[in-house]
């Protein structure tokens, strides 16, 4: 006998959600980052135990989305939490914000049946503020779990693996016991570009940056060699992106291939371009063209 199941992970953005994924399936599925508003699609990430499959679905940061592209990445959250089994709802503990929390809930949780309440980052926070902000999120819903966790050093997550196991319920493995992602190839690379272009330009590039991959190509000496284009939205922030002197954009790449060659072990040359795509953010057609805000539930 089996246990398996479709578990969502959602909150409102920067509390910690994908790096959570990261740590619970032990391989880095889902792009992080400081700013918030950075996962902008459902990402699956695999967990295989002997009798156990849990396949974990990362969503965007529910928040306040003012953008077409905000409300896209928001619609793939929403649509994944009512499709699943359980629903970690994560809180960051370290900067408590309970009517965000509860907006945030109020969209995601209302046909979700088994919920979880995780407190992330506790690593940065005191025990006192703790007991406070579990009371008072308590009472927004009916949580059959709370678990206080740290998705930096792992605390608590191996017992939170364990909870998981006990709600979920009998069924077959959804996916290959190696398979830990469902992403295109072509899309992860996008990602690791799109994810060292928001580390480099923390703080001057707006948020409407895209990563697409034209071309990947394995070379028979071994090598890949990839085409890549960051897209912005107006020419000002070509400039921003490029550099002076191309240096930005050479930083980008440089950090971009050198994650590259480490997960796929091999030599990578990376042609990085950057090209304006007027008010791409706002244009539904090319959010998805661009793959972001896709996913409906399983
Ligand atoms: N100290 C500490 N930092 C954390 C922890 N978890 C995540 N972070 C940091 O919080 C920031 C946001 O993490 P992400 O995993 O990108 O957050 P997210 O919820 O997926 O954000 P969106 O995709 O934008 O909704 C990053 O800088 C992480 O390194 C934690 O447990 N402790
Ligand atoms: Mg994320």
């Amino acid at each position: 006998m089996t246990k398996s199941g479709f578990v969502t992970i959602a909150g409102r953005p920067n509390v910690g959600k994908s790096t959570l994924l990261n740590l619970l399936v032990g391989s880095k599925v889902a792009i992080t980052s400081p700013r918030p508003q950075t996962t902008r699609n459902r990402i699956i990430g695999i967990l295989s135990r002997p009798a156990l499959q849990i396949v974990f679905v990362d969503t965007p940061g529910v928040g306040v989305a003012k953008s077409k592209l905000g409300k896209s990445i928001m619609e793939s959250s929403i649509n994944s939490s009512s499709d699943s089994d359980l629903l970690l709802f994560v809180t960051d503990a370290s900067n408590p914000d309970v009517v965000a929390d509860r907006k945030a809930l109020h969209l995601l949780g209302r046909k979700a049946k088994t919920k979880f309440l995780l407190l992330n980052k506790i690593d940065l926070v005191n025990k006192e503020s703790l007991l406070g902000q579990i009371s008072e999120l308590s009472r927004l819903e009916e949580f059959s779990q709370v678990a206080p966790v740290s998705a930096k050093t792992g605390e608590n997550l191996g017992k939170l693996v364990e909870l998981i196991g006990e709600v979920l319920p009998e069924g077959p493995f959804y996916y290959p016991e190696d398979m830990v992602t469902d992403q295109p190839e072509k899309f992860v690379i996008g990602e690791i570009i799109r994810e060292k272009a928001f580390f480099n330009l923390q703080k001057e590039m707006p948020y409407s940056i895209a990563a697409l991959v034209d071309s990947v190509e394995d070379r028979q000496s071994g090598a890949m060699v990839i085409g890549a284009t960051l897209f912005v939205e107006r020419e000002s922030q070509k400039g921003i992106v490029i550099g002076k002197q191309g240096q930005m954009l050479g930083k980008i790449g440089t950090a971009a291939r050198k994650e590259l060659e480490k997960r796929f072990d091999t030599r990578v040359f990376l042609e990085l371009r950057v090209s304006v795509k007027k008010k791409w953010t706002a244009d539904k057609r090319i959010i998805h063209e661009f793959g972001y805000g896709r996913g409906k539930g399983k």
